[in-house]
Protein backbone atom coordinates (compact mmCIF):
# COMPACT_ATOMS: atom_id res chain seq x y z
CA UNK A 1 0.00 0.00 0.00
CA UNK A 2 1.40 3.31 -0.95
CA UNK A 3 2.25 5.66 2.18
CA UNK A 4 2.47 9.13 2.56
CA UNK A 5 2.97 11.81 5.28
CA UNK A 6 1.17 14.94 5.24
CA UNK A 7 2.77 17.69 7.89
CA UNK A 8 0.38 20.02 8.56
CA UNK A 9 -1.82 18.01 7.92
CA UNK A 10 -4.69 19.59 10.23
CA UNK A 11 -4.84 22.82 8.11
CA UNK A 12 -6.86 24.09 5.19
CA UNK A 13 -4.59 22.43 2.35
CA UNK A 14 -2.97 19.54 3.98
CA UNK A 15 -6.60 18.13 5.50
CA UNK A 16 -7.82 18.26 1.84
CA UNK A 17 -4.70 17.00 0.60
CA UNK A 18 -5.13 13.74 3.59
CA UNK A 19 -8.41 13.46 2.60
CA UNK A 20 -7.52 12.86 -1.19
CA UNK A 21 -4.98 10.52 -0.61
CA UNK A 22 -7.30 8.59 1.11
CA UNK A 23 -9.68 8.43 -0.83
CA UNK A 24 -7.25 6.80 -3.83
CA UNK A 25 -6.84 4.10 -1.33
CA UNK A 26 -3.27 5.35 0.23
CA UNK A 27 -2.63 5.10 4.30
CA UNK A 28 -1.61 9.06 5.64
CA UNK A 29 0.17 10.04 8.65
CA UNK A 30 -0.96 12.97 9.57
CA UNK A 31 1.50 15.32 11.37
CA UNK A 32 0.07 19.03 13.18
CA UNK A 33 1.02 20.84 15.80
CA UNK A 34 -2.30 22.78 15.74
CA UNK A 35 -0.84 25.65 16.08
CA UNK A 36 -3.17 26.74 12.96
CA UNK A 37 -4.48 23.86 12.02
CA UNK A 38 -7.75 23.05 13.40
CA UNK A 39 -9.27 18.82 14.62
CA UNK A 40 -12.02 19.81 12.90
CA UNK A 41 -10.96 19.89 9.28
CA UNK A 42 -9.67 16.27 10.18
CA UNK A 43 -12.82 15.02 11.50
CA UNK A 44 -14.51 13.50 8.89
CA UNK A 45 -11.73 10.86 7.96
CA UNK A 46 -9.85 11.03 11.64
CA UNK A 47 -11.21 7.50 12.43
CA UNK A 48 -10.22 5.23 9.10
CA UNK A 49 -7.81 3.02 9.76
CA UNK A 50 -5.79 4.23 6.80
CA UNK A 51 -5.30 7.47 8.62
CA UNK A 52 -2.98 8.14 11.99
CA UNK A 53 -2.84 11.00 13.68
CA UNK A 54 0.37 12.65 15.23
CA UNK A 55 0.22 16.28 17.10
CA UNK A 56 3.91 17.45 17.13
CA UNK A 57 6.16 20.22 16.05
CA UNK A 58 7.94 19.96 13.29
CA UNK A 59 11.11 21.57 14.98
CA UNK A 60 11.27 18.87 17.04
CA UNK A 61 13.35 16.34 16.00
CA UNK A 62 13.19 13.51 18.39
CA UNK A 63 9.63 13.65 18.24
CA UNK A 64 9.79 13.71 14.80
CA UNK A 65 12.59 11.13 14.35
CA UNK A 66 10.35 8.60 16.15
CA UNK A 67 6.66 9.40 14.19
CA UNK A 68 8.77 8.89 10.81
CA UNK A 69 11.02 5.60 11.89
CA UNK A 70 7.67 3.90 12.99
CA UNK A 71 5.98 4.96 10.06
CA UNK A 72 9.32 3.45 7.51
CA UNK A 73 8.72 2.75 4.88
CA UNK A 74 7.13 5.65 3.65
CA UNK A 75 6.84 6.48 0.01
CA UNK A 76 5.96 10.24 -0.06
CA UNK A 77 6.49 13.06 2.13
CA UNK A 78 4.36 16.14 1.34
CA UNK A 79 5.68 18.80 3.63
CA UNK A 80 2.82 21.52 4.21
CA UNK A 81 3.44 22.78 8.01
CA UNK A 82 4.78 26.00 8.19
CA UNK A 83 4.55 29.41 9.63
CA UNK A 84 2.21 30.83 7.38
CA UNK A 85 1.07 34.19 8.30
CA UNK A 86 3.11 37.00 6.86
CA UNK A 87 3.09 39.62 9.86
CA UNK A 88 3.96 36.75 12.72
CA UNK A 89 6.92 35.88 10.40
CA UNK A 90 7.85 39.72 10.81
CA UNK A 91 7.31 40.07 14.49
CA UNK A 92 8.92 36.44 14.85
CA UNK A 93 12.00 35.84 12.63
CA UNK A 94 13.72 32.73 14.67
CA UNK A 95 10.56 30.36 15.22
CA UNK A 96 9.82 31.61 11.04
CA UNK A 97 13.85 30.38 10.31
CA UNK A 98 13.36 27.83 12.64
CA UNK A 99 10.04 26.14 10.96
CA UNK A 100 10.01 26.91 7.22
CA UNK A 101 13.82 26.42 6.56
CA UNK A 102 16.29 24.30 9.53
CA UNK A 103 12.77 22.07 9.99
CA UNK A 104 12.72 21.53 6.30
CA UNK A 105 16.13 20.46 5.79
CA UNK A 106 16.43 18.28 8.57
CA UNK A 107 13.40 16.60 7.33
CA UNK A 108 14.65 16.11 3.52
CA UNK A 109 17.81 14.83 5.14
CA UNK A 110 15.80 12.12 7.53
CA UNK A 111 13.75 11.70 4.03
CA UNK A 112 16.77 10.38 2.48
CA UNK A 113 17.83 8.37 5.29
CA UNK A 114 14.66 6.41 5.25
CA UNK A 115 14.18 5.87 1.54
CA UNK A 116 11.34 8.23 0.81
CA UNK A 117 10.85 8.67 -2.61
CA UNK A 118 9.51 12.19 -3.08
CA UNK A 119 9.68 14.79 -0.58
CA UNK A 120 7.28 17.80 -1.89
CA UNK A 121 7.78 20.88 -0.56
CA UNK A 122 4.38 24.06 -0.04
CA UNK A 123 6.44 26.82 -1.74
CA UNK A 124 4.79 30.54 -1.71
CA UNK A 125 4.80 33.20 -4.64
CA UNK A 126 6.18 35.32 -1.93
CA UNK A 127 9.31 34.03 -2.76
CA UNK A 128 9.76 36.76 -5.90
CA UNK A 129 9.46 39.16 -3.31
CA UNK A 130 7.73 42.38 -5.40
CA UNK A 131 8.10 40.95 -8.60
CA UNK A 132 7.69 43.54 -11.64
CA UNK A 133 8.24 41.41 -14.72
CA UNK A 134 4.56 39.22 -15.17
CA UNK A 135 3.54 36.25 -15.45
CA UNK A 136 6.26 35.41 -12.86
CA UNK A 137 8.38 32.93 -13.91
CA UNK A 138 9.89 30.75 -11.89
CA UNK A 139 13.74 31.81 -12.90
CA UNK A 140 13.10 35.09 -11.24
CA UNK A 141 13.35 34.72 -7.45
CA UNK A 142 16.88 34.22 -6.87
CA UNK A 143 19.71 34.79 -4.16
CA UNK A 144 18.92 38.75 -5.06
CA UNK A 145 15.46 38.98 -4.85
CA UNK A 146 14.29 41.13 -2.37
CA UNK A 147 12.20 39.33 -0.05
CA UNK A 148 9.58 41.47 1.86
CA UNK A 149 9.27 39.20 4.74
CA UNK A 150 11.15 36.56 6.60
CA UNK A 151 8.33 34.32 5.49
CA UNK A 152 9.41 34.85 1.82
CA UNK A 153 12.65 34.71 2.25
CA UNK A 154 12.60 31.21 4.01
CA UNK A 155 10.16 30.04 1.78
CA UNK A 156 12.64 30.57 -1.21
CA UNK A 157 15.64 28.89 0.79
CA UNK A 158 13.73 25.83 1.49
CA UNK A 159 12.26 25.92 -1.98
CA UNK A 160 15.85 26.09 -3.38
CA UNK A 161 17.49 23.44 -0.79
CA UNK A 162 14.26 21.01 -1.61
CA UNK A 163 14.26 21.78 -5.83
CA UNK A 164 18.19 20.51 -5.89
CA UNK A 165 17.06 17.01 -3.85
CA UNK A 166 17.76 14.01 -5.75
CA UNK A 167 16.91 11.42 -3.19
CA UNK A 168 14.15 11.77 -2.44
CA UNK A 169 12.92 13.48 -5.49
CA UNK A 170 12.94 17.25 -4.50
CA UNK A 171 9.64 19.41 -5.51
CA UNK A 172 8.79 22.46 -4.51
CA UNK A 173 5.06 24.06 -5.82
CA UNK A 174 5.28 27.58 -5.51
CA UNK A 175 1.69 28.28 -4.75
CA UNK A 176 -0.14 31.94 -5.30
CA UNK A 177 -3.33 32.82 -3.79
CA UNK A 178 -5.31 29.38 -2.69
CA UNK A 179 -8.52 29.45 -1.46
CA UNK A 180 -11.85 27.15 -1.02
CA UNK A 181 -13.63 24.97 1.92
CA UNK A 182 -12.02 25.02 5.29
CA UNK A 183 -10.08 28.34 5.15
CA UNK A 184 -9.53 30.23 8.06
CA UNK A 185 -11.34 33.31 7.48
CA UNK A 186 -10.61 34.81 11.48
CA UNK A 187 -7.85 37.41 11.12
CA UNK A 188 -6.84 40.51 9.66
CA UNK A 189 -4.75 38.56 6.95
CA UNK A 190 -6.92 36.01 6.36
CA UNK A 191 -6.77 35.15 2.61
CA UNK A 192 -9.30 37.94 1.26
CA UNK A 193 -11.69 35.35 -0.39
CA UNK A 194 -12.60 33.86 2.89
CA UNK A 195 -12.76 37.46 4.80
CA UNK A 196 -15.55 38.18 1.76
CA UNK A 197 -17.35 35.39 1.90
CA UNK A 198 -17.67 35.67 5.60
CA UNK A 199 -18.25 39.32 5.49
CA UNK A 200 -20.71 38.88 2.81
CA UNK A 201 -22.75 35.94 5.05
CA UNK A 202 -23.20 38.19 8.39
CA UNK A 203 -24.38 40.77 5.82
CA UNK A 204 -21.41 43.56 6.29
CA UNK A 205 -19.83 45.75 3.95
CA UNK A 206 -17.11 43.81 2.10
CA UNK A 207 -13.73 45.67 3.12
CA UNK A 208 -11.57 46.34 0.33
CA UNK A 209 -8.16 47.55 1.50
CA UNK A 210 -6.56 50.47 -0.81
CA UNK A 211 -8.20 51.24 -4.14
CA UNK A 212 -8.64 47.85 -5.03
CA UNK A 213 -7.18 47.86 -8.83
CA UNK A 214 -4.41 45.38 -7.51
CA UNK A 215 -4.39 42.16 -9.06
CA UNK A 216 -4.11 38.04 -7.64
CA UNK A 217 -4.07 34.98 -9.41
CA UNK A 218 -6.63 33.11 -7.40
CA UNK A 219 -6.31 28.81 -7.51
CA UNK A 220 -9.05 26.78 -6.25
CA UNK A 221 -7.64 24.14 -3.48
CA UNK A 222 -9.05 21.32 -6.03
CA UNK A 223 -6.57 22.37 -8.60
CA UNK A 224 -3.94 22.54 -6.14
CA UNK A 225 -4.25 18.59 -4.52
CA UNK A 226 -4.25 17.89 -7.91
CA UNK A 227 -1.18 19.29 -8.83
CA UNK A 228 0.44 18.01 -5.51
CA UNK A 229 -0.61 14.26 -6.35
CA UNK A 230 0.47 14.59 -10.81
CA UNK A 231 4.24 16.20 -9.39
CA UNK A 232 4.72 13.14 -6.78
CA UNK A 233 4.22 10.98 -9.78
CA UNK A 234 0.40 9.95 -8.30
CA UNK A 235 -2.35 9.76 -10.97
CA UNK A 236 -5.26 11.96 -9.71
CA UNK A 237 -8.11 9.47 -10.57
CA UNK A 238 -6.87 5.79 -9.86
CA UNK A 239 -3.96 6.75 -7.69
CA UNK A 240 -1.56 4.00 -9.48
CA UNK A 241 2.23 5.41 -8.81
CA UNK A 242 5.06 6.84 -11.91
CA UNK A 243 8.02 8.23 -10.90
CA UNK A 244 7.86 11.52 -9.04
CA UNK A 245 9.14 15.24 -11.02
CA UNK A 246 12.14 17.25 -9.22
CA UNK A 247 12.24 20.98 -9.18
CA UNK A 248 10.39 24.44 -8.47
CA UNK A 249 7.25 25.21 -10.42
CA UNK A 250 4.68 27.82 -9.65
CA UNK A 251 0.80 27.06 -9.30
CA UNK A 252 -2.00 29.29 -9.90
CA UNK A 253 -4.28 29.37 -12.90
CA UNK A 254 -2.30 32.14 -14.71
CA UNK A 255 -5.21 34.97 -14.85
CA UNK A 256 -5.39 37.45 -12.48
CA UNK A 257 -8.71 39.17 -10.94
CA UNK A 258 -8.55 42.57 -9.73
CA UNK A 259 -9.92 43.02 -5.74
CA UNK A 260 -12.50 45.11 -6.59
CA UNK A 261 -13.90 42.51 -8.92
CA UNK A 262 -13.29 40.05 -6.70
CA UNK A 263 -15.73 41.44 -4.80
CA UNK A 264 -18.21 42.72 -7.14
CA UNK A 265 -18.48 38.76 -8.09
CA UNK A 266 -19.12 37.47 -4.27
CA UNK A 267 -21.68 40.06 -3.86
CA UNK A 268 -23.51 38.88 -6.73
CA UNK A 269 -23.64 35.61 -5.56
CA UNK A 270 -24.50 36.10 -2.28
CA UNK A 271 -26.46 39.50 -1.70
CA UNK A 272 -26.43 42.31 -4.63
CA UNK A 273 -27.34 44.67 -2.16
CA UNK A 274 -23.95 44.72 0.25
CA UNK A 275 -22.24 47.40 0.62
CA UNK A 276 -18.25 47.35 -0.68
CA UNK A 277 -15.95 50.39 0.90
CA UNK A 278 -12.23 51.03 0.72
CA UNK A 279 -10.12 51.32 3.55
CA UNK A 280 -6.60 52.24 3.77
CA UNK A 281 -3.79 50.25 1.71
CA UNK A 282 -2.16 47.65 3.72
CA UNK A 283 1.13 48.13 4.34
CA UNK A 284 3.63 45.77 2.32
CA UNK A 285 1.28 44.88 0.05
CA UNK A 286 2.18 43.84 -3.61
CA UNK A 287 0.72 45.96 -6.57
CA UNK A 288 0.41 42.97 -8.79
CA UNK A 289 0.63 38.98 -8.92
CA UNK A 290 0.68 36.69 -11.55
CA UNK A 291 1.61 33.12 -12.59
CA UNK A 292 3.54 31.68 -15.51
CA UNK A 293 2.45 27.78 -15.26
CA UNK A 294 4.22 26.72 -18.17
CA UNK A 295 6.64 24.67 -16.36
CA UNK A 296 3.55 22.96 -14.80
CA UNK A 297 1.75 22.27 -17.84
CA UNK A 298 4.48 21.21 -20.33
CA UNK A 299 6.61 19.03 -17.24
CA UNK A 300 3.36 17.33 -15.57
CA UNK A 301 0.50 17.68 -18.27
CA UNK A 302 -1.63 19.75 -15.15
CA UNK A 303 -3.32 22.63 -16.02
CA UNK A 304 -6.32 24.34 -13.76
CA UNK A 305 -9.49 23.11 -13.81
CA UNK A 306 -11.96 25.56 -11.92
CA UNK A 307 -12.71 29.16 -13.28
CA UNK A 308 -13.06 31.39 -10.42
CA UNK A 309 -16.57 31.97 -10.24
CA UNK A 310 -17.32 27.91 -10.24
CA UNK A 311 -14.67 27.99 -7.39
CA UNK A 312 -15.86 31.16 -5.36
CA UNK A 313 -19.82 29.04 -5.91
CA UNK A 314 -18.54 25.80 -4.11
CA UNK A 315 -16.67 27.76 -1.68
CA UNK A 316 -19.67 29.78 -0.20
CA UNK A 317 -21.94 27.14 -0.63
CA UNK A 318 -19.55 25.40 1.78
CA UNK A 319 -19.16 28.31 4.39
CA UNK A 320 -23.26 28.44 4.63
CA UNK A 321 -23.50 24.86 5.17
CA UNK A 322 -21.01 26.08 8.15
CA UNK A 323 -23.31 28.66 9.95
C1 LIG B 1 -0.60 35.99 -0.21
C2 LIG B 1 -0.49 34.94 0.85
C3 LIG B 1 0.70 35.20 1.73
C4 LIG B 1 1.96 35.38 0.90
C5 LIG B 1 1.72 36.47 -0.16
C6 LIG B 1 2.90 36.60 -1.09
C7 LIG B 1 -2.77 34.21 1.37
C8 LIG B 1 -3.89 34.22 2.35
N1 LIG B 1 -1.68 34.94 1.68
O1 LIG B 1 -0.87 37.24 0.40
O2 LIG B 1 0.86 34.11 2.61
O3 LIG B 1 2.28 34.16 0.26
O4 LIG B 1 0.59 36.12 -0.95
O5 LIG B 1 2.69 37.60 -2.02
O6 LIG B 1 -2.81 33.51 0.36
N2 LIG B 1 -7.53 42.46 0.86
C9 LIG B 1 -8.60 43.32 0.92
N3 LIG B 1 -9.48 43.18 1.96
C10 LIG B 1 -9.35 42.23 2.92
C11 LIG B 1 -8.24 41.34 2.84
C12 LIG B 1 -7.35 41.50 1.81
O7 LIG B 1 -8.76 44.19 0.08
O8 LIG B 1 -10.21 42.17 3.81
C13 LIG B 1 -6.59 42.60 -0.27
C14 LIG B 1 -5.15 42.74 0.20
O9 LIG B 1 -4.85 44.06 0.48
C15 LIG B 1 -4.40 42.19 -1.01
C16 LIG B 1 -5.37 41.16 -1.63
O10 LIG B 1 -6.64 41.42 -1.05
O11 LIG B 1 -4.17 43.20 -1.95
C17 LIG B 1 -4.99 39.73 -1.32
O12 LIG B 1 -4.75 39.64 0.09
P1 LIG B 1 -4.49 38.25 0.82
O13 LIG B 1 -4.17 38.57 2.22
O14 LIG B 1 -5.61 37.31 0.53
O15 LIG B 1 -3.25 37.63 0.06
P2 LIG B 1 -1.82 38.26 -0.32
O16 LIG B 1 -1.71 38.17 -1.80
O17 LIG B 1 -1.59 39.55 0.31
Amino acid sequence: MVRSVVTGAAGFVGSHLAERLLSLGHQVIGIDNLSTGKMENINSFIDLPEFSFHRSDIRDRSSMSEILEKAAPIDYFFHLAAVVSVPFSVENPGITEETNYDATVWLLSKCEELNVSAFIHAGSAAEYGDEPRLPIKEEYATDETKHLSPYGKTKYLASKSVAKSKKPSGISLRFFNIYGPRQDPSSQYSGVISRFIEQALRGEPLTVFGDGEQTRDFIYIDDVINVYLVAAGINSDTGQITSPYQGTYNVGRSKSITINRLAEVIRSIVNPNLSIVHLDPRPGDIRHSLADISKAKSTFGWEPAWGIEEGLKETIKWYQEQK
